[in-house]
């Protein structure tokens, strides 16, 4: 490795967590502002909603979605589709920041040609959470997923393969990156109530991307 990469991992505060799991701290911080504006763009054609899991509950952290395909979720499961259930239009075009954004991050964990063909979008009000899961429903697990924190912090959950493997905490803050791949591509994560609190770039809330190879 040259003695740049170092320099840089350092001064971005990359952190390894587990193999094949790393956070980039502040990587898209510069460009938050950027990011939250085509958040804001993509919810006009494809409002955040809250959807229903197969098992009946309403979940508390709202989705949208932009790229090929979004995921969704109804009574008859989870999926990723390339219509918008709700307008039945297309999901909006992945903005190329995004797919950059994506690329590079991925890039700099490790995995290159990272091409993700699907953004989830995930709104976040004061507790609001997300119950640990696997994120199972792409067809490629050799592809990372790469996730965008913008706006009030967050207490991520990240534990094993198992369910019942214990967890560890991280705190994640706007303009941080996470790339999760290869070992850790099916850890069970997820993320505790969103405490209150007051942001300069997105008030009352937390978005988090999660760009995803996803078909
Ligand atoms: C660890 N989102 O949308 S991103 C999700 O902050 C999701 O909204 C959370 O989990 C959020 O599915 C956490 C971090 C993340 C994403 C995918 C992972 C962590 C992961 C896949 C494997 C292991
Ligand atoms: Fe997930």
């Amino acid at each position: 490795m040259a003695m740049g990469d170092l320099f840089s991992g350092m001064l971005q505060g990359e952190e390894q967590i587990a193999p094949g799991a790393v956070l980039l701290r502040g990587f898209a911080r510069d460009i938050a502002p950027a990011l939250l504006a085509c958040v804001a763009e993509i919810s006009r054609v494809a409002p955040f909603r809250h959807l229903v899991t197969p098992g009946g509950y309403t979940m508390s952290v709202a989705m949208t979605n932009c790229g090929r395909v979004g995921w969704v979720s109804d009574e008859r499961g989870y999926r990723y589709a390339p219509h918008d259930p709700q307008t039945g239009l297309l999901w909006p075009q992945m903005p190329v920041l995004f797919s950059d954004l994506a690329r590079r991050a991925a890039e700099a964990a490790g995995f290159n040609g990272f091409a993700p063909d699907a953004a989830l979008i995930n709104r976040y009000v004061p507790g609001s959470r997300l119950s640990l899961h696997q994120d199972k429903d792409e067809d490629d697990a050799r592809a990372p997923i790469v996730s965008v924190s913008l706006g009030l912090p967050a207490v991520f959950l990240f534990g094993g393969l198992n369910r019942s493997d214990k967890t560890r905490k991280y705190r994640v803050e706007h303009g941080d990156v996470a790339v999760w791949g290869g070992p850790s591509r099916l850890a069970f994560h997820g993320i505790a109530p969103l405490a209150d609190g007051d942001d300069p770039f997105t008030g009352n809330c937390r978005i988090n991307l999660t760009f995803r190879a996803a078909l």
